[in-house]
């Protein structure tokens, strides 16, 4: 019998869809469970320490939380291909530290384009209107007052990283992945690691979104998405 795993989650969350690429990466199944943004009851009890946070992952009766933590464990927990942490000491360094720098630049740059422009927004609000399973009305606030909060949080972001355009920060993002990746498969060289999982988790979030073709037009990074979408569809087969 399976180990029962739950991912509870935001759909639009990226922390959550880095999980959800491992999870998937590996072949594990899983259940996720919609938590309610305001009250987060659906949360299972978690360890005093931990923030009231998504992404949580249960695991049989182990309950780990925050992304980074959680894909840092998973070959623990789950010993079959592809592994998350490489076992070279130097190469594991230098994917902890792309994996930290996916949340830090990639995943903070992300909302000050998918919210910052109204229909943007309006679009993000209208996906997550229909991803929440709370009911219609529930979903009708999130349409109605969600496109200025979201504004509001992009200008939030934008400001406390020094920038004024989410839109260069991106493309700087995109920059530097590039070249990291330089002429090899994954960005950690031959073999994939959990800093290629934290990307593809970010750029998957934003698949409904126009920057997601700005992310697909660059080539190299094209055929590195590529590379992991058809690992990913080959291990959920
Ligand atoms: N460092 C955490 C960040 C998680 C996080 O910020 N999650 C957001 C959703 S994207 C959340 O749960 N926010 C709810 C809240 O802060 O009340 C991780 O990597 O898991």
């Amino acid at each position: 019998m399976h180990t029962p795993v739950i991912l509870y989650q935001f759909t639009l969350c990226p922390f959550c869809n880095k999980i959800r690429a491992a999870l998937d990466l590996k072949g594990i199944e899983y259940e996720t469970v919609e938590v309610s943004p305001r009250t987060k009851v659906e949360l299972p009890e978690l360890p005093e320490e931990a923030p009231r946070k998504v992404p949580v992952l249960r695991i049989g009766t182990d309950v780990l939380y925050d992304s980074t933590d959680i894909l840092m464990q998973l070959d623990a927990f789950f010993p079959n291909e592809p592994q998350l942490l490489p076992t070279d000491p130097k190469a594991k360094e230098a994917a902890e530290e792309i994996e930290a720098w996916v949340d830090e630049q990639f995943i903070k740059a992300l909302p000050t384009v998918i919210y910052g422009s109204w229909s943007n927004a309006a679009r993000a609000a209208r996906t997550i209107g229909r991803a929440s399973k709370f009911g219609f009305f529930q979903g009708m606030g999130v349409k109605i007052g969600g496109p200025a909060i979201m504004r509001l949080v992009a200008g939030r972001i934008l400001k406390k990283a020094g920038r004024t355009d989410g839109g260069a920060w991106i493309q700087e993002c995109l920059d530097q992945f590039e070249t990291w990746l330089g002429e090899s498969k994954f960005v950690g060289g031959d073999e994939m690691t959990l800093a290629d999982v934290a990307m593809l988790g970010g750029i998957t979030c934003v698949d409904e979104f126009p920057v997601y073709n700005d992310i697909l037009s660059r080539p190299k990074i094209a055929a590195w998405h590529q590379r992991l979408v058809a690992m990913r569809n080959q291990a959920i087969a």
